[in-house]
Parts: C-alpha cells; sequence; structure tokens
C-alpha cells in the first residue's frame, strides 16, 4: 500500500526529530534519553503489563544521570520552583520533563513517571525492562544466573549501565502515541557489562542485601558518580530531606501561608492547579489560566477572563513583559484560598491524614479576612475524598 510508505517515510523523519529535540532539551539538564518501540517493552511482558498502544508506537525512556542533581535540581530549588508535599526530586523531574514536551504542541503524549502506580497497584511502567529493551542499561534478573546459590529466595533484578554502574535513575516513560516507528529498526542490544556468574551474583547481592552501602552502583567503574552533595542528598531519609533543603537554604523555614495584608505573598508568582488538572497562576492578588502555551511562553488569561482584559506572558515559568491591567481589583483572599484548598489536595493525596484535621490543619494558618472565601466544610471534605480516592493507588513514595 503506497500510503502508507509515504507515511512511514515521513514518521521515520519524525522519530529523528523528536529524539533530536528531547536531547537537546533534557541533555543539558543532566539526563538521557534512549528510543524504545512499544513492541519491544510488550513482547517480554504478560498482557496485563503491556502498554495499550500499537507495537510500532514510538516511546522513549528517560534516565538522570549523576549531573542531574547540580544542573536541574539545585537549581529548581533555587528558583523556589518546588510546592507543597510530593518529593522535590520528582517535582523537578516531572517540571524537566513537562517543558522538554510543551515544544511537542502538536503530539498527544503519555508521561508515565517511575513513581506512579496504576490502579491494579502495578507500577505504571516497568522502568528496569524498558532501559534495557531500549539500549539504555542491562537489566540483571535473578532468572539471568546459572545454579543460583539463593535456593528459594526472590532476589530483585538491577540495571547496570555502561558507563555509570547503578550511578543513575530510571525516571520516565514518554509514549508518542501518534508517531509510528520503522517496523523493521533494530532493536539496541543493551551492553553486557556484568558478563560473569560470579560477578552477578556479587552484583545481586549487593543490590538487595546491602543497597544502602551503595556499593552495587560501582560494579563496574563509573565515569561519572553522585557529587558529595548529591550523596549527602540521597543518604538522608526521605522524610528529612525538607530539613536539609532548610539548612542549604533551598526551601523556605517555614511553609506556613502569609496573611494576605503581608503585601509578600501577593508579590511572588505562584502556580497551583485547576480543577480539572491544568495549571493555574497567582500573581498579586490575582489568579490567571491558560490561554496558550507556544514552547517555553505560556499566555495566561485573568480567571475572570468573561469580563477581564488582564493578560501576561511568562517564559520558563517567569515573568515577561508588562502584565495587561484587569478591570477589577486583586483578591488575595482568593489566592489564599485556592492556596490553602492546593495543600489540602496533596496532604489528601500524600498522607493518611484524616479529613477534618487536614481541613483544620490547613486553615489553621490562613488570615482571618480569608476565611468568608472558603468553600463550606462539607464540599471542602467531600473534595479532599474526591482527591483520595484518584490518587489512591496511583503513586508510591520513597524509592529513590
Ligand atoms: C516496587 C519497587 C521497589 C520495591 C520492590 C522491589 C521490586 N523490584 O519489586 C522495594 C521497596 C523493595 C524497592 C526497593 C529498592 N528499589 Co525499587 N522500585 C520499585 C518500582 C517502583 C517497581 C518495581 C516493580 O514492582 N516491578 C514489577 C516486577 C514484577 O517487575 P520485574 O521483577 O522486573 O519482572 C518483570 C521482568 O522480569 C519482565 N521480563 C520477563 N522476561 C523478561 C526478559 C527481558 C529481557 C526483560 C528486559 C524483562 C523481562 O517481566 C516481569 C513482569 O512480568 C521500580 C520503578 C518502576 N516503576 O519500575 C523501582 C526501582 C526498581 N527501584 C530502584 C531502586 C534503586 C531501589 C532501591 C535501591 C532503593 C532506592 N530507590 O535507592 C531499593 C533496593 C532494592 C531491594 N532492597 O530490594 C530502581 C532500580 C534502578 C536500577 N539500576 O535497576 C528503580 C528502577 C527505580 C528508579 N527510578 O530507578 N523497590
Ligand atoms: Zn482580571
Amino acid at each position: 500500500m503506497i500510503p502508507s510508505n509515504v507515511k512511514m517515510a515521513a514518521s521515520d523523519v519524525d522519530v529523528k526529530t523528536v529524539k533530536r529535540l528531547l536531547d537537546e532539551s533534557l541533555s543539558i539538564l543532566g539526563f538521557e534519553v534512549y528510543t524504545l518501540k512499544v513492541g519491544w517493552y510488550n513482547s517480554v511482558l504478560p498482557d496485563n503489563l503491556h502498554l495499550p498502544y500499537q507495537d510500532d508506537c514510538l516511546a522513549f525512556v528517560v534516565l538522570s544521570t549523576p549531573a542531574m542533581f547540580e544542573k536541574a535540581f539545585l537549581p529548581f530549588m533555587e528558583e523556589r520552583r518546588c510546592q507543597g508535599l510530593s518529593d522535590p526530586i520528582d517535582q523537578c523531574v516531572k517540571h524537566c520533563v513537562t517543558s522538554a514536551i510543551t515544544q511537542f504542541t502538536e503530539q498527544k503524549v503519555d508521561v508515565r513517571y517511575d513513581y506512579e502506580l496504576l490502579p491494579s497497584r502495578k507500577p505504571k511502567f516497568l522502568a528496569q525492562t524498558a532501559a534495557h529493551v531500549s539500549g539504555a542499561a542491562f537489566y540483571y534478573q535473578q532468572s539471568g544466573v546459572s545454579d543460583q546459590p539463593w535456593a528459594s529466595e526472590k532476589m530483585f533484578g538491577v540495571c547496570v549501565h555502561p558507563k555509570l554502574g547503578g550511578w543513575f535513575a530510571i525516571r520516565a516513560l514518554l509514549v508518542f502515541q501518534d508517531i509510528q516507528m520503522d517496523p523493521e529498526e533494530p532493536q539496541p542490544q543493551p551492553v553486557d557489562c556484568v558478563p560473569t556468574r560470579e560477578a552477578r551474583i556479587e552484583l545481586l547481592e549487593e543490590f538487595n542485601l546491602r543497597w544502602q552501602d551503595w556499593n552495587y552502583r560501582n560494579i563496574i567503574t563509573p565515569t561519572h558518580t553522585y557529587s558529595q552533595k548529591q550523596r549527602d542528598y540521597f543518604g538522608t531519609p526521605p522524610k528529612q530531606r525538607d530539613a536539609l533543603l532548610k539548612r542549604w537554604g533551598l526551601l523556605p523555614e517555614s511553609k506556613d501561608t502569609p496573611s494576605p495584608d503581608s503585601g509578600e505573598h501577593v508579590q511572588a508568582m505562584e502556580f497551583t492547579a485547576t480543577k480539572r488538572g491544568g495549571r493555574k497562576l497567582l500573581y498579586k492578588g490575582y489568579a490567571y489560566t491558560v490561554d496558550k502555551l507556544r514552547d517555553n511562553i505560556t499566555y495566561w488569561k485573568c480567571e475572570e477572563r468573561g469580563r477581564c482584559g488582564g493578560r501576561l506572558k511568562t517564559v520558563n515559568d517567569i515573568l515577561h513583559g508588562v502584565p495587561l491591567p484587569h478591570s477589577h481589583r486583586p483578591d488575595p483572599c482568593r489566592v489564599v484560598v485556592l492556596k490553602t484548598v492546593q495543600k489540602m489536595k496533596e496532604r489528601a493525596s500524600n498522607t493518611q491524614e484524616i479529613t477534618s484535621s487536614i481541613i483544620q490543619n490547613c486553615t489553621s494558618n490562613c488570615p482571618f479576612e480569608a476565611s468568608g472565601s472558603f468553600p463550606k466544610k462539607e464540599s471542602l471534605g467531600r473534595m479532599i475524598r474526591r482527591q483520595r480516592k484518584f490518587t489512591d493507588g496511583k503513586k508510591i513514595t520513597g524509592f529513590r
């Protein structure tokens, strides 16, 4: 069929272009990107773990290298982009990946992060399998060791990168739903850098029994490892990392909501979410939603868009130019409400705290003036329970 050949040639170009553009935007931030055909991944997995896309569909695996910490994470924290209770590294990775794919305005991209779970409580993608089939890092599994010394004990498998050893993490899978790869594209084979039975046994034992020592990461001599600062960070248990970030001056000492008349909170730009999961910008007492997106430029319109001409433009989430004026006064109380509601949603997703205590804790520091602007307790309760239902089973935390 001629038309499909023509389309194939065109999509072959697309694949290369998309790969190059992703590389360009993510490598400077310390990430590596590997091409993967959905069929390569699905062919080694049982049906219930398949990605719901055609075999020829284009996907990419994103790894973070040791450089990510200094190139992306510390600047992300310094720019005060980290918000709410979810893990700062996850937020940073999400920010980087989201910015990288905004350039593909025409494409539908399914982004899956390593920490996300399906409603079935299975991971949204098996990171190690994806890394292996894309050729990024060989996945050493228990089944790959002949004459196993572990009797019936379960040993989890581990990926080894040919240059970085174990000094990397597998962060995301991006599926470009409408781009097909050449069905003849040869599958890259990952480098088997731990070929002997003895070394594989050592690797699996270090990973399963002594992973806190990080020796499994040095099973081959790596070209790069984590900096001392990064070791201090990842060596700190997740629950204590906020305190460390505060000591480094990368998180404010107190996360309390400032009062509307303190002036300070209405000056800084802050981002929260709309009801439908879009982005919302809070600035100088006004709330904006996204009007248009172009590459890293976002055009924002005032929430009261029917009646108001208030507009502004951000480039990489930084204000650009002078905002167009509003036809109404700013409403600092509404901004406090939006931020507080967002905080409640995050607590609902990330903690086991009961509904009434979430409402109590999140509103306790709110200025009195804002209290009249809050929805009724019952609707806040319904919102929290809806949020829980939505996230329950979708996310796990604690693995880094
Ligand atoms: C759940 C989880 C855990 C759980 C359970 C471990 C496990 N492996 O199940 C716990 C909490 C114990 C854990 C701990 C750790 N984890 Co963990 N964990 C995960 C997570 C979220 C899912 C893993 C999972 O459930 N897989 C499902 C099982 C069934 O998959 P599987 O065993 O690979 O089986 C499949 C393959 O065999 C495949 N298959 C069959 N035939 C073939 C043939 C080929 C050729 C291939 C390629 C595949 C294949 O089919 C099977 C499924 O049917 C992943 C991230 C992710 N989204 O994948 C990180 C991940 C595996 N963890 C990781 C790490 C680093 C750790 C820790 C060191 C802590 C840390 N984060 O620093 C510890 C140490 C491990 C230990 N002590 O056991 C890294 C591993 C990186 C690497 N180099 O491989 C990952 C990938 C996270 C990341 N972002 O990088 N983890
Ligand atoms: Zn307005």
